[in-house]
């Protein structure tokens, strides 16, 4: 695959938030009264914090306010905090550092594009910061995946062509944001979930030998 410049997806290439996530929605799931399911947060992928509330409430049966929404939905963000302030590098996904270096050597330029408004966060604590050259994420943007504005605004954050980009996204909103950004796209993760991809590839373990460097 030819490329000048890689944007990466955070949870679920990078790093594994999504049980940490799990663990914060089931808390407050709990607290009205309703368990969530493992399932359940399997639609939470990819998701913005206030979509995942809807779809969050919509599996309880829950009808809240908008005023209520918002203080659920910081309750969830702190409990998720609690659990994120004690992560460290070793939560960094298998692959993933060597792959940062190994594009970093080769003068790839790098961005983050994330619909996490805690990526900065994540980032800092998995200590990973000196190899991203722009980090996008859920403040940055207007439009949630799939509208391909998380990419976009990273491709401009980087100053290059939507065509020489690639995108890692684990969630098939992101292939499909992707996509609709005109950039090419690896899916990492399951090949009939992630289909749309130009290729899918188990983990960023597999990138240096099966999506190569950018020559
Ligand atoms: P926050 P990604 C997404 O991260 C998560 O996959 C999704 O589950 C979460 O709801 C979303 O970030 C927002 O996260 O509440 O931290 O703003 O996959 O786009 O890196
Ligand atoms: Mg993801």
């Amino acid at each position: 695959m030819k490329f000048k410049a890689a944007i990466f997806d955070l949870d679920g290439v990078i790093v594994d938030t999504a049980k940490y996530h799990y663990l914060a929605w089931k808390r407050l799931a709990a607290s009205y009264g309703f368990d969530f399911t493992e399932k359940d947060n399997e639609r939470l992928k990819g998701v913005s914090r206030m979509a995942s509330l809807e779809i969050l409430l919509s599996i309880g049966n829950i009808t809240l306010s908008e005023e209520e929404k918002i203080s659920a939905a910081e309750k969830k963000n702190a409990w998720y905090l609690e659990y994120i302030t004690k992560m460290t590098s070793d939560e960094i996904l298998p692959g993933a550092l060597n792959y940062l270096k190994v594009l970093k050597d080769n003068n790839i330029l790098i961005s983050l594009g994330s619909a996490s408004k805690n990526a900065p966060l994540i980032i800092k604590r998995l200590g990973l910061e000196e190899y991203f050259d722009a980090i996008v994420d859920g403040y940055s943007v207007q439009k949630v995946k799939p509208d391909p504005e998380v990419f976009l605004v990273a491709a401009q954050r980087l100053n290059m062509k939507a065509e020489d980009c690639v995108v890692f996204e684990d969630a098939p909103a992101g292939i499909e944001a992707a996509i609709a950004a005109n950039m090419q796209c690896v899916g990492i993760g399951d090949n009939e979930i992630l289909s749309k991809a130009d290729i899918v590839i188990p983990g960023l373990y597999a990138a240096e030998e099966r999506v190569g460097i950018g020559q």
